[in-house]
């Protein structure tokens, strides 16, 4: 029987695979440099919506398994995040403004029409893999908030500078998730470096966060098809969509 990893040690096996987050995927380094065109972008935004308005779904379905208080009293804010309450709007309207701010029409965002299959399955896959497992196992694939921050950072810090043609309100869907991923990783990370005990249970962790890992790599996978290679599914049919 090997001996678990301390909670130091385990945290840092959890952190050491940053190197596999979707910050270095070539379309997000692209965006980063400022390489992408205006249409490149407005995919992103379209197809990025579906993942923003599966997370509160998501949420809930995790919230509902979680039979401590204490522990629901916290996760519920996520949900509060991004579907707003009085007086917030929250994260799914500031990215539809992020939508705007890019030139596209909010009923064109909200209508989900633009979104790629291969977007939707990772989006759906993440939504199920949180609907068939246990809540700790649910937290735990939260975790690649602990490399988010870098990324909002990293988009406030160049979209100026590569796309000024973004109106600046535009980036408050950032702003607000970078202090948002911090105090959420905060906690989810606690609740796993807490129930993820035995060596078993910590390899466990780390294959839920490669499956996480893989989900946000895919997504951009199949943008990378249909707007840099202007591959799209089933654009050599004729049949294709009308993107
Ligand atoms: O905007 C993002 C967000 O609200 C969330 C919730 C969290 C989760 O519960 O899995 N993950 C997440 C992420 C958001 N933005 C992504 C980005 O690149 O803008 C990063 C993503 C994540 O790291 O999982």
């Amino acid at each position: 029987m090997n001996q678990p990893w301390t909670t130091k040690q385990f945290e840092k096996r959890l952190r050491s695979m940053a190197p596999l987050y979707h910050i270095n995927h070539p379309f997000q380094q692209d965006m980063h440099r400022g390489a992408l065109t205006r249409e490149q972008i407005q995919g992103w935004v379209y197809n990025r919506f579906y993942y923003q308005v599966s997370i509160p779904i998501k949420d809930s379905i995790l919230l509902s398994k979680i039979h401590d208080r204490e522990t629901r009293r916290h996760w519920i804010q996520r949900i509060i995040d991004h579907d707003g309450r009085e007086g917030e709007e929250g994260g799914i309207e500031a990215w539809i403004q992020l939508g705007e701010a890019t030139g596209l029409k909010r009923e064109d965002i909200v209508s989900l029409e633009h979104v790629l299959p291969g977007v939707r399955f990772a989006v759906d896959a993440y939504v199920n893999f949180v609907r068939n497992h246990s809540w700790e196992e649910a937290v735990c694939s939260s975790l690649t908030e602990l490399f988010a921050p870098t990324i909002h950072k990293q988009r406030l810090a160049a979209w100026p500078e590569n796309y000024p043609w973004i109106k600046a309100e535009g980036l408050a869907y950032f702003q607000n998730r970078l202090g948002e991923a911090h105090r959420d990783v905060e906690h989810g990370l606690a609740l796993t470096l807490e129930n993820f005990k035995t060596a078993e249970q910590q390899q466990r962790a780390l294959e839920i966060l490669k499956f996480k890992l893989d989900v946000l790599w895919s997504m951009l996978d199949a943008m990378t098809m249909a707007y840099v290679h202007q591959t799209p599914p089933y654009f050599n049919t004729g049949l294709g969509s009308d993107d």
